[in-house]
C-alpha cells in the first residue's frame, strides 16, 4: 500500500487545483452576496433578514467563510429596538444544499452478509414453485433496494491466492458446514479447525475431479486446444471446472441458490468461475453457440421432459460441433439404480426419453462408457433441416434473435445454425484452437455480422494491451503477480481488457451489458474467453465478495439516464472483496460525482489522467475498497 498512497499524493493535484478554483468562485459570490445584503440592510433599516441570510450562507459554504461572518455588522445585530424579521427578504436562488446531497451510506445490519438481491430467499417464496421458476431471478423493486454496504462476516479473510485456493476456503468467509455433513461421502469439501479443504470430489466422482475428467479425456480429445470454453449446469462446488482449468479449460458454472447452502458461494472463494443460475422458464444469460462442452453431472435436471426444452437450451449455447456430457442418473442404472433409490423402469424410461430427445435435436451420441456417456451437436444443418420430415418436434425457430438471452422466454424450437453451402462446412466458421483463438480474428467479426470489421478487433486487442499496463503503473495490486484472482469487466465490448490480462493467473467474468449497443457477447466467446449478460440497474447473480477487482468502461455513461449512481456503486461494493481495487473510466464530471459516493463508501479513491494525454475529457478513477467487517457478534446482541 506505500506505493499506493504516494500516488494518490501527486494525482490528487488535479483535483485541489479544480477545488481551490471552485473556493474562490464561491469566495466572490459570497462578498458580493454580503455587500448587496448589507446594503439592503441599511436600507430596510431592518438587521432580522441581513442576520439569517448571512448565516444560511455560511453554513452552506463550510470551509470558505470564515472571513463571510465578519461582513456582518456587529451593531445591526445588536440592536435592540426592532423585532426580530425571521422572513426572507431576498430572491436570489440558494447554492445547491451540498451537504444534503452527498448520499449517506451506513453498512447494513450483519445479517445481510450474504445478501443476494435477486435470489432472496423471502422474495422468491411468492412466486411460482412449478420447473423452480422461483429460483430465477426476482429483483427487487426500487423501493425495496438496500441503501447501505453490504458487511463481510466477522472474522473476514483475504482468501487464499490460487492456486491454493482451489484446495482451501477460510471458513470466516463461508460460515456454513452444512456440506461437509451432506456430501461428506462424496468427498466435497471437508472441515478443520478454521478452514475448509476440497478434496476434488463430486457426487459422481467421489475419487477426484482429475480422475474423472481423465475418464472423459479418453472419449474426446481435451488437449488439442479444441475445447476451450465449458459449462456445468448444476455445478456443486465446481470441482469439474476448477479441474479443468490445468488443461486451459475455462469452465463456467452455476447453480442455483437452494438448499446445498452456498455451493456457487465455494466456487467463488476457490477462485473458480460460477454464477448464481438455473435453468427454469428463461433463457440462460448466454448467446447461442457459446460452449465447445456442456456437462452435467447428477445435476437432475429433467433432460427429457416438457418437450425436451431444456435440451433445446443448451442446444442454442452449445457451439456446432460441441459436446454434451451427462452423467449420474438415469446413465449407468444397471449398475446404480438401487444406489439411487429408483426403479430400473423409472431409469430406464428417463434415458430413452433423453436419448430420443438428443436425437431429434440432431446430436450424435458419441459413446456411453461406465458412468458417462457423451453426445455431439452437427457442425451444420443440412441434415437436420432433411429429417424434419421425421422429427415432426422440435421445429426450427423463426423470429427470437438466438443470441438475446435476458429474461427471454425459453421455447421448444431449434435455434437454426447460420447456413452453409457444403456439408463439411462449420456452420458460422471454424475456431481457431486454443491459444492462437483469442487474438485470431472471431467468425462473428470476419463473416461482418457486426458492425465491427477485423481491423477495429485487431486495434482494440492493441488498445487494451497499452491500457492495462497503463493500470498496472498505478494499481500495485493488479500488478502483483497472483494478488487477484476473480476479475470482473461490466462493460467487455470485445473482451480486450480480459485478453490483455492473459498472463495473469486470473479469469475475467465478461459483462456484456444488455444495453450495449452491439451485442458482441458471441465475439468473446469465440476468442475462448467467458461472460455473461447483466443490467447494471440491477444486481448481479453472484454473492457478495466475488471479485478481487472490478473494471467499469463507459459504465455510468451508458447508465445516465437509466438508474441512480448510487446503486451501482452500492451493487460493486456488494460483489467487491474487502481491499480489492476498482478502474472506472468515464467522462471527467461523472467521475467526480463518483468519486464523491465512493468516498462516503469507504474506498480510498483518486482520478488519474487519460493514459494519451490530459487533455482528454475522459479520465480514469482508481479506487481500493477498505477492509472491514460486521463487529463481533457477541457486541451485537
Ligand atoms: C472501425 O474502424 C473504422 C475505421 O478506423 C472507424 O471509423 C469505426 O468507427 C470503427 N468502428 C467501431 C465500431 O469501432
Ligand atoms: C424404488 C425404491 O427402491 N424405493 C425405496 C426407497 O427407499 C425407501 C426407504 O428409504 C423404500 O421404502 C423404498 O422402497
Amino acid at each position: 500500500m506505500a506505493s499506493t498512497s504516494s500516488f494518490y499524493a501527486s494525482k490528487l493535484s488535479y483535483l485541489n487545483w479544480k477545488t481551490k478554483r471552485t473556493n474562490i468562485f464561491y469566495a466572490v459570490i459570497l462578498i458580493i452576496l454580503c455587500s448587496a445584503f448589507y446594503f439592503i440592510g441599511l436600507w430596510q433599516h431592518s438587521i432580522g433578514p441581513t442576520q439569517i441570510a448571512t448565516t444560511t450562507t455560511t453554513t452552506e459554504l463550510s470551509d470558505v467563510t470564515s472571513t463571510a461572518v465578519s461582513c456582518t455588522p456587529p451593531h445591526e445585530i445588536n440592536n435592540p429596538q426592532h423585532d426580530l424579521d425571521f422572513t426572507a427578504h431576498h430572491y436570489l436562488q440558494d447554492p445547491p444544499p451540498e451537504a444534503a446531497r452527498v448520499p449517506h451510506l451506513p453498512p447494513c445490519d450483519a445479517k445481510f452478509s450474504e445478501y443476494v438481491p435477486c435470489e432472496d430467499a423471502q422474495r422468491s417464496l411468492k412466486f411460482d414453485r412449478d420447473r423452480l421458476i422461483y429460483r430465477e431471478r426476482h429483483c427487487p423493486e426500487k423501493e425495496g433496494l438496500l441503501k447501505c454496504r453490504v458487511p463481510a462476516p466477522y472474522g473476514y479473510r483475504s482468501p487464499f491466492r490460487w492456486p491454493e485456493s482451489r484446495d482451501y476456503a477460510w471458513y470466516a468467509n463461508v460460515p456454513h458446514k452444512w456440506l461437509t455433513v451432506e456430501k461428506k461421502g462424496q468427498n466435497w469439501v471437508r472441515f478443520n479447525r478454521d478452514r475448509f479443504s476440497f478434496p476434488g470430489g463430486g457426487t459422481m466422482f467421489p475419487h477426484g475431479a482429475d480422475v474423472y475428467i481423465h475418464d472423459i479425456g479418453k472419449l474426446i480429445n481435451l488437449n488439442d486446444g479444441s475445447i476451450r470454453t465449458a459449462i456445468d449446469t448444476g455445478c456443486g462446488v465446481a470441482s469439474w471446472g476448477a479441474y479443468l482449468l490445468s488443461k486451459n479449460i475455462l469452465a463456467m458454472s452455476f447453480a442455483p441458490k437452494d438448499t446445498h447452502e452456498a455451493q456457487v458461494q465455494f466456487a467463488l472463494e476457490r477462485g473458480v468461475p460460477a454464477l448464481i443460475g438455473v435453468i427454469a422458464s428463461i433463457r440462460l444469460p448466454y448467446p447461442s453457440r457459446a460452449f465447445d462442452m456442456a456437462h452435467c453431472s447428477r445435476c437432475l435436471i429433467p433432460w427429457g421432459q416438457y418437450d425436451g426444452q431444456y435440451l433445446i437450451e443448451v442446444d442454442r449455447i452449445l457451439r456446432p460441433g460441441g459436446y454434451w456430457i451427462l452423467s449420474g442418473p438415469p446413465i449407468n442404472w444397471e449398475k446404480h439404480s438401487r444406489g439411487w433409490n429408483r426403479t430400473t423402469d423409472d431409469l430406464q424410461e428417463e434415458q430413452s426419453g433423453i436419448e430420443k430427445t438428443a436425437r431429434s435435436l440432431c446430436w450424435k451420441k458419441i459413446e456411453q462408457k461406465g458412468d458417462l456417456a457423451i453426445w455431439q451437436k452437427p457442425t451444420n444443418h443440412i441434415h437436420c433441416k432433411i429429417n424434419r420430415n421425421v422429427f415432426k418436434k422440435p421445429l426450427f425457430c423463426k423470429a427470437q434473435d438466438p443470441d438475446t438471452a435476458w429474461y427471454t422466454k425459453l421455447e421448444t424450437c431449434l435455434t437454426p445454425l447460420p447456413e452453409v453451402s457444403d456439408i463439411r462446412e462449420m456452420a458460422g466458421g471454424q475456431l481457431a484452437k486454443w491459444p492462437e483463438r483469442l487474438t485470431a480474428i472471431p467468425p462473428r467479426i470476419y463473416s461482418g455480422s457486426l458492425a465491427i470489421t477485423a481491423i477495429n478487433f485487431s486495434a482494440d486487442t492493441q488498445l487494451w494491451k497499452e491500457r492495462v499496463a497503463y493500470y498496472k503503473t498505478f494499481d500495485g495490486q493488479l500488478a502483483q503477480h497472483g494478488r487477484y484472482r476473480n476479475v470482473l469487466d461490466m462493460n467487455s465490448y470485445l473482451g480486450g481488457f480480459a485478453a490483455a490480462l492473459i498472463g495473469d493467473p486470473v479469469w475475467v467474468m465478461n459483462v456484456v451489458p444488455v444495453e450495449a449497443q452491439i451485442n458482441t457477447l458471441g465475439v468473446i466467446y469465440e476468442r475462448g474467453l467467458i461472460g455473461t449478460y447483466q443490467n447494471w440497474c440491477e444486481a448481479m447473480s453472484t454473492y457478495p465478495r466475488t471479485y478481487d477487482f472490478i473494471h467499469a468502461n463507459s459504465v455510468f455513461s451508458l447508465y445516465k439516464d437509466r438508474c441512480e449512481m448510487e446503486d451501482i456503486l452500492l451493487e460493486m461494493d456488494r460483489i467487491l472483496r474487502p481491499e480489492g481495487s476498482v478502474i472506472i473510466r468515464d467522462d471527467v464530471d461523472i467521475l467526480l460525482e463518483i468519486k464523491r459516493i465512493t468516498d462516503v463508501m469507504q474506498w480510498e479513491s483518486s482520478i488519474v489522467d487519460h493514459e494519451k494525454s490530459p487533455h482528454y475529457r475522459e479520465k480514469i478513477l482508481f479506487a481500493v475498497k477498505k477492509y472491514w467487517t460486521a463487529p463481533t457478534p457477541h457486541q451485537n446482541s
